[in-house]
């Protein structure tokens, strides 16, 4: 029998995947059909993503894909941010720039000379980060304004994959809720902001909510690889949100920790909370499936521990992750700590140093082997994680007795137990695939598959194995937290 598939593509920040998905026996089936490590480039100081190697990727996945049983559908999600620019007569002026590229130093207090900080927050509700979309184009602004002079649109990376798929320039919603630059309360793109900082009005597309076809592959992408006009759907294009969808519970209030480079905890909200006490903790209200709003903060996550695997390459010595937890489980705990979010930690490069030195700097314990840095990155995120949840707590006046873990970074169970000991909460790890299986269950909405989120919440927890962890050596790291929060600027 002829199953009815769909395709998913799931741009990570050190790969993306090419996964089939249908439906059987009410469960989601997944098949991952085509894998490629994703790797920015530098050139001339500047660090780029591989744009036209994405497309390339994009055209490998489907061709495989059809080989598999052919697909429906096509949507494709990816980190936040990040955006490619595209002139007058539709060509991309220039491959995509990385949100670790160092163009935004310093952006944060250029843009509150020309806009209060407290009036961005009122509007657009997001933490500040100095990669958001707003702080890259002021770089631009600022530094090369006749790149967006010649630019017509401006499209994020999700919709920039689409529109070379199908020739249609739109907005996808969650994504461009990741900007800094889309006003909370109207989901509209805000123009008090866009005035102040000089950046061209009409550089950004339609906004369209997730779920909408935006069209069918053109003829000449068919043509070249042999397939159908297969429809493609901007489902939800910012990776966590596609996350989000996959959470399995049927509860309508829970707290998930989106686990992968990033580390995105947080609680799905039916609209924004948006004042003083949200301002203070610095929490995002980013937009979500279905007009919901995700309360969260963005913690670096296993970012540290990529980072620091890559740099223990450069030196000759290649660990498995695997391999890195068996060295973290032999060293000492509750040691030494850092503040994982600390700005020093977010550009590529020597992370164990720049850890050491964090710890030389606030006179503790310097973590010197491998296992002692791993240990300290591990401990670090799972109390961060819980500095998290009280000030989420603190803003919705909830108490959540269970974090749903989700996402690839819960291979580590050394990080699923240290996050259920620091919080002191029963932790319900899976599914891994969280962003590709909501990826999928978008796309069976937007087709009549599924019929609302809360079905997709069932199919999946139906579908996939989660593993409980409970709350160990709850007065140690109660004492934990309290030296850890003395290292948080
Ligand atoms: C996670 C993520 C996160 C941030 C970052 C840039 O992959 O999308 O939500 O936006 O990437």
């Amino acid at each position: 029998e002829n199953k009815k598939q769909v395709l998913a593509f799931d741009f990570g920040g050190g790969s993306g995947r090419a996964i089939l998905g249908r439906l059987e026996d009410g469960k989601i089936r997944m098949e991952e059909v085509h894998r490629f490590s994703n790797d920015p480039v530098m050139l001339n100081g500047t660090m780029y993503w591989d744009t036209l190697r994405h497309l390339f990727e994009i055209k490998q996945g489907i061709v495989k894909a059809k080989q598999k049983g052919g697909f429906e559908s096509i949507g494709i999600d990816t980190w936040g941010v990040d955006f490619g620019l595209i002139d007058e007569h539709g060509d991309l002026l220039e491959s995509a720039v990385h949100y670790r590229d160092d163009r935004t130093v310093g952006m944060q207090e250029e843009v509150f000379k020309a806009i209060p900080r407290e009036e961005v927050y009122n509007l657009t509700g997001l933490q500040f980060e100095n990669f958001n979309t707003i702080f890259q184009l002021y770089a631009l602004v600022q530094k090369r304004p006749w790149i967006l002079e010649k630019a017509d649109k401006l499209l994020l990376l999700p919709d920039l994959f689409n529109y070379f798929l199908t020739g249609e320039k739109r907005a996808e919603y969650t994504m461009a809720a990741t900007t800094q630059l889309l006003d909370a309360g109207k989901k509209e793109w805000s123009d008090r902001i866009l005035e102040a900082l000089r950046i061209p009005k009409r550089i950004f597309p339609e906004i369209i909510p997730s779920g909408t076809v935006v069209g069918n592959l053109k003829p000449d992408v068919c043509e070249e690889l042999g397939v159908e006009p297969a429809k493609v759907i901007a489902i939800t294009g910012h990776d966590t949100q596609s996350a989000v969808v996959s959470v399995p519970t049927q509860e309508k209030e829970f707290i998930f920790i989106s686990c992968g480079t990033w580390s995105l905890f947080g609680t799905e909200l039916s609209g924004p909370v948006i004042g003083e006490k949200s301002m203070a903790c610095d929490v995002s209200n980013e937009g979500g499936y279905g007009n919901t709003t995700t309360l969260l903060k963005n913690i670096i996550g296993l970012w540290l521990a990529q980072e620091s695997r890559r740099q223990w390459i450069r030196e000759g010595r290649e660990y498995s992750f695997g391999e890195l937890e068996e060295m973290a489980l032999g060293a000492e705990p509750f040691q030494s700590f850092i503040d994982p979010d600390a700005p020093e930690f977010v550009p590529a490069g020597n992370i164990p140093e720049r850890i050491r030195e964090f710890c030389r700097r606030t006179g503790q314990k310097v973590p010197e082997t491998v296992g002692e840095i791993m240990c300290c990155i591990n401990q670090s995120l799972a109390l961060k994680y819980r500095y998290a949840l009280e000030q989420i707590e603190s803003c919705t006046g909830r108490h959540y007795p269970v974090i749903h873990m989700i996402g690839g970074g819960i291979q580590s169970k050394l990080l699923c137990r240290m996050a259920a000991g620091a919080n002191g909460r029963k932790v319900i790890a899976g599914p891994v695939e969280a962003t590709a299986l909501g990826n999928i269950a978008v796309q069976m909405m937007a087709m009549g598959e599924i019929k609302d989120v809360k079905e997709a919440r069932r199919i999946i927890a139906e579908s996939e194995t989660t593993y409980e962890y409970l709350p160990q050596d709850v007065e140690k790291w109660d004492a934990a937290y309290e030296k850890f929060k003395t290292y948080i600027h």
